[in-house]
């Protein structure tokens, strides 16, 4: 198997649900991948060695998924220079509105590209580090070009067969 190019961290088994949905997208484009746990508060050596050994050990897009006050992607992103996807999770009573602000929140020096609240941000998130990748990646960038069409036609297909088409 080919060595992980993007890692889907998160910060809690809980995150998991949501945080599948980015691997299913990596799966489809066939990009490889590694899951971890690690929690910016609980495990915060954990989250160190990760963030501090991502680069050397090629990983070249790291995707971050958070609840609650969802310090997790600024934490990694403070210790790699490596592009950081943060997805907000709702997980908590506020519903996620807590993460999105956190992630997005960062303050000026160490950007961290915040996704949508929950299954949608962590497509995206999947997408959005397949796009990096595919800056020097043209068979991935085409099959991006595919995916796009294929939705759209998809949908044009739906529309035909819409009772007022
Ligand atoms: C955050 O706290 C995690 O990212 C998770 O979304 C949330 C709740 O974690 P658990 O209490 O379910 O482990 O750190």
């Amino acid at each position: 198997m080919s060595k992980p190019v993007v890692a889907i961290v998160m910060g809690s088994e809980s995150d998991m649900p949501v945080m599948e949905e980015a691997a299913k997208v990596l799966d489809n484009f066939k990009i490889p991948y590694k899951l971890l746990v690690a929690s910016a508060h609980r495990s915060p050596r954990l989250v160190q060695e990760f963030a501090r050994s991502a680069e050397a050990s090629g990983i070249e897009v790291i995707i971050a998924g958070a609840g609650g006050a969802a310090h997790l992607p600024g934490v990694i992103a403070s210790e790699t220079v490596l592009p950081v996807i943060g997805v907000p999770i709702d997980s908590s009573p506020l519903r996620g509105i807590d993460a999105l602000l956190s992630i997005g929140q960062m303050p000026s020096g160490v950007p961290v590209a915040t996704m949508a609240i929950g299954t949608a941000g962590a497509k995206n998130a999947a997408l959005f580090a397949i796009a990096i990748l595919a800056r020097k990646d043209p068979v991935l960038n085409e099959k991006i070009k595919r995916f796009r069409e294929d939705m759209a036609r998809a949908i044009e297909r739906k529309m035909k067969g819409a009772p007022d088409s």
